[in-house]
Order: structure tokens, then sequence, then C-alpha cells
């Protein structure tokens, strides 16, 4: 298993070997505004446990989530449609600040913004997220989603489809990382699981919905 980082690195660097593109910005909120971020998502957010259809049955899962964006979005995943909330003013200013420490690769990007982001909240190390991709007809080719996370530390791992090459880093409280290129047609990721954490996590996935 490879390790991507040790130490900071810098957020040009891609951290996949081949096929796609992963970008790791580092704490990007100083503490006590994570802290902030943190104790308002908790506490604000309407978190519904998801939903996936599996062999034709509708499963309630562990983890939950909410879904906001620019316009009533409808998403499909797992065979379930949600759709988006409104936008709060915390979720505006977190978006602002991910666009803003994206500026370095908006020329390759012309026109580019987010426009809706699904929230992830494990209650603990018990509850993770399985593998898999983001790769729906409405999120389009070489989508660019932007993950941050507040809370407890977790590692997150992706898997190239056809190698079967693994990495893994942790994600901590602050952190921001950015999945672009053929990312989601050629690995997938998870949110490993781990009975040592009793603490939550909220991770804030922001992305592009072309419908
Ligand atoms: O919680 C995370 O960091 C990963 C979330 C994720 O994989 C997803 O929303 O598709």
């Amino acid at each position: 298993m490879t390790h991507l980082f040790a130490a900071q690195q810098d957020p040009a660097d891609n951290l996949l070997p081949f096929d796609g593109i992963l970008n790791d910005h580092g704490a990007v909120f100083a503490p006590d505004e994570a802290d902030a971020h943190l104790r308002h998502l908790l506490a604000d957010i309407p978190w519904r446990h998801d939903e996936v259809v599996i062999a034709g049955r509708r499963i309630s899962t562990a983890r939950q989530v909410a879904w906001y964006g620019d316009a009533a979005f409808g998403y499909t995943y797992s065979g379930v449609t949600r759709t988006a909330l409104p936008w709060t003013d915390r979720l505006l200013a977190i978006k602002a600040r991910v666009e803003q420490c994206m500026a370095p690769i908006r020329p390759e990007y012309p026109g580019f913004r987010f426009n809706a982001c699904l929230l992830n909240l494990y209650a603990d190390g018990t509850q993770g997220m399985a593998w898999h991709s983001d790769d729906e007809a409405n999120l389009g080719p070489d989508t660019v989603i932007a993950s941050v996370s507040f809370g407890a530390t977790r590692t997150f791992a992706l898997r190239h489809k056809r190698t079967g090459d693994k990495r893994e880093m942790p994600l901590t409280h602050g952190q921001l990382i950015v999945m672009r290129g053929s990312t989601q047609t050629h690995w997938q990721h998870a949110v490993l699981k781990s009975t040592r954490i009793h603490a939550p996590r909220v991770s804030l996935t922001f992305r592009t919905f072309l419908a």
C-alpha cells in the first residue's frame, strides 16, 4: 500500500500515478474556523440517512447525507433520486474558499464553477463509504470534484479499476482535496472504516451538475 503523503504536499502535484488527477491542498481552513464549520454543520444541516437500492431492495445507510445546489436538481445514484436544497450562507462561504484555492487551475477550466454539493456525515469510524466512482452521466466526463473534510481524521482510499493499484491518504480537519481529469473513469474511491474512531466527520463534495 502506498501512502500518498507524510508531509504537506504542493497542491499542484498529482498524487495519482496515472489515469487521473488528485491534488491535495492541505488544511485550507484555520483550526478555529474549521471547528466552527463542523459545529454548525452538525447542528444546522437536515441530515438524513442515505438510501440505496441493492438487488431491488431499498436500504438505509448508517451514514447520513444532504444535497445542496443552485437549483432543485435531482441527483440519482445507487438507484435513488435526491432533490437539492438551496445553499446556506455557510455552504456558500465554504464553496467560495474552495474555488479561491483552486484559482491556479482555473485557466484549464474556463467558465468553471461548482453548482452543487453532496454532504456526508459519518458519526464515527464504524460508518464509511464503499468503493465507488462519481461517474453519473449528469456530472459529465472528466468532472471536477472538490472534497472538504471537517472533524475526525479518516482514511480516504483510491483503487484503479483495471490494475488494482491502491493509494491511501488521511483526510484531516479543514483539508481540501480535488479529484479531476479522468479520475472518475479509471479509479474508485472509498472512506475506510475503523473501530478506533469515536468522533464524527463531515465531508462536503462540491460538484458541477450538468442537467
Ligand atoms: O467523505 C468523503 O470524503 C468521500 C465522499 C464520497 O466519496 C462521495 O461523496 O462520493
